[in-house]
C-alpha cells in the first residue's frame, strides 16, 4: 500500500511491509508521530519506536510493545491498527485526546525482527531471538525470559534448546537491553504494557515469585475494571490476576523489571484465543481482537493519567 488507509489492516504482514508502514505513518502525520530508532536486532534490523506526542517537554510516557515472541502475529497486526487508531482518533475521541494532551504514548510493533521474519520465512512457530549460542547448535533466546528480575530462578531454562532459555546473562539480547536502556534514560514511564498471545488474560507482576507485589491491591482492581470494559465489545472473556497465579511461573520477565524500575502500571496481555487456532488466529479475528484490546488499552491509560 502506498499510504496508511490502504493498509490493509485486517491481514498479517511482512517484516517489510510493518517497517513501511511506520515510515508512511510518520510521513502523513509529522505533528503527531515521530520515529525513534533505539537499537538494532541482533541480525541488523532497526527496533523502531513509534512517538506519539503533541508537545510539552518532558511528559511521562506510556509504553506499549507488541511482538517479543515472534509467533504471536495477532500482536504486531493489533499494534499497527492501534498505531493508525491513535492517529484517526486524536482530537475526534475526547478520552484519547485528554490522554495525548498529558502523556506520550510510545509505540513499538515488532520488538522481535529477527524471529518474526523467521516464522514467515522459516518456522511459523518460532519464539525466541536468533543470535546464535555458543557451545550449542540450538539458536535464540526467550526476551521474555532474559530481563534482570528473577533471572534465572524456577520458570525459565537453562537449555539454549528450551523455548524459555533465559540466555547467558541479563539483558543479553539487544531487543531487550534496547528497552532497558531506553525506559532508564526516560525516566518517566508510568504504564509499561507487554502484548502477548494467546491465552486471553491480562496479569501484573510477578511471574517470578508468590510475594505480592507493593500495589497488588491496585493492580487487581484495576485489572478487573479492565477486562470487564473489554469484554462489553465482543464479550470476550478474559482472565487476570498475577502472572504466576494466573498462567505459571515465568522468571526474568519483562513487567517484573519494568515493575521493579517503579512503573507501577506494568501489565501484560495475552490476545485471543484460548487455544482453538492458538498462535494461528484466522486473519479474520484481526480486526476484532484489535479493537476490544484498544478499549482495555485507553482503559489503562485512562487510569494511569488520574
Ligand atoms: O505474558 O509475560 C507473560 C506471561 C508468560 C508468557 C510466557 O511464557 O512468556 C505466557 C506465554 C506467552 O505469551 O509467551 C503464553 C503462550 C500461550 C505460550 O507460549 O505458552
Ligand atoms: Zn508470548
Amino acid at each position: 500500500s502506498k499510504n496508511t488507509d490502504d493498509y490493509v489492516y485486517s491481514r498479517y504482514h511482512s517484516v517489510e511491509e510493518i517497517y513501511s508502514f511506520q515510515d508512511m505513518l510518520v510521513r502523513e502525520n509529522p505533528n503527531l508521530v515521530r520515529k525513534l530508532t533505539i537499537g538494532r536486532s541482533y541480525e541488523g534490523r532497526p527496533l523502531n519506536v513509534l512517538i506519539f506526542s503533541t508537545g510539552g517537554t518532558n511528559r511521562p510516557g506510556i509504553w506499549i510493545h507488541f511482538g517479543i515472541h515472534s509467533r504471536e502475529w495477532i500482536t504486531q497486526a493489533t499494534g499497527t491498527w492501534v498505531a493508525k487508531k491513535i492517529v484517526t482518533d486524536y482530537g475526534k475521541d475526547p478520552g484519547l485526546t485528554d490522554i495525548l494532551d498529558h502523556f506520550d504514548i510510545f509505540l513499538q510493533i515488532m520488538v522481535n525482527p529477527d524471529g518474526y521474519q523467521y516464522t514467515h520465512t522459516t518456522d511459523r512457530m518460532w519464539r525466541k531471538t536468533r543470535k546464535p549460542n555458543l557451545g550449542s547448535t540450538c539458536v535464540g533466546t526467550d526476551p521474555n525470559r532474559n530481563w534482570d528480575a528473577g533471572f534465572g530462578a524456577a520458570g525459565s531454562s537453562d537449555n539454549p534448546c528450551k523455548q524459555t532459555y533465559h540466555g547467558p546473562t541479563p539483558h543479553s539480547e539487544s531487543e531487550v537491553q534496547s528497552i532497558v536502556d531506553f525506559v532508564k534514560s526516560h525516566g518517566n514511564l508510568k504504564a509499561f504494557i507487554d502484548i502477548h498471545s494467546y491465552s486471553q488474560k491480562l496479569m501484573y507482576p510477578y511471574g517470578y515469585t508468590k510475594t505480592p507485589c507493593k500495589d497488588q491491591r491496585d493492580l487487581h482492581e484495576l485489572a478487573g475494571k479492565v477486562i470487564s470494559n473489554l469484554a462489553t465489545m465482543y464479550g470476550t472473556p478474559y482472565r487476570y490476576g498475577s502472572v504466576i497465579t494466573t498462567i505459571y511461573q515465568a522468571s526474568g520477565i519483562t513487567i517484573d523489571w519494568a515493575y521493579n524500575q517503579g512503573i507501577k502500571y506494568s501489565f501484560t496481555m495475552e490476545l485471543r484465543d484460548t487455544g482453538r487456532y492458538g498462535f494461528i488466529l484466522p486473519a479474520n479475528q484481526i480486526i476484532p481482537t484489535a479493537k476490544e484490546t484498544w478499549l482495555a488499552l485507553k482503559t489503562l491509560m485512562q487510569h494511569t493519567k488520574d
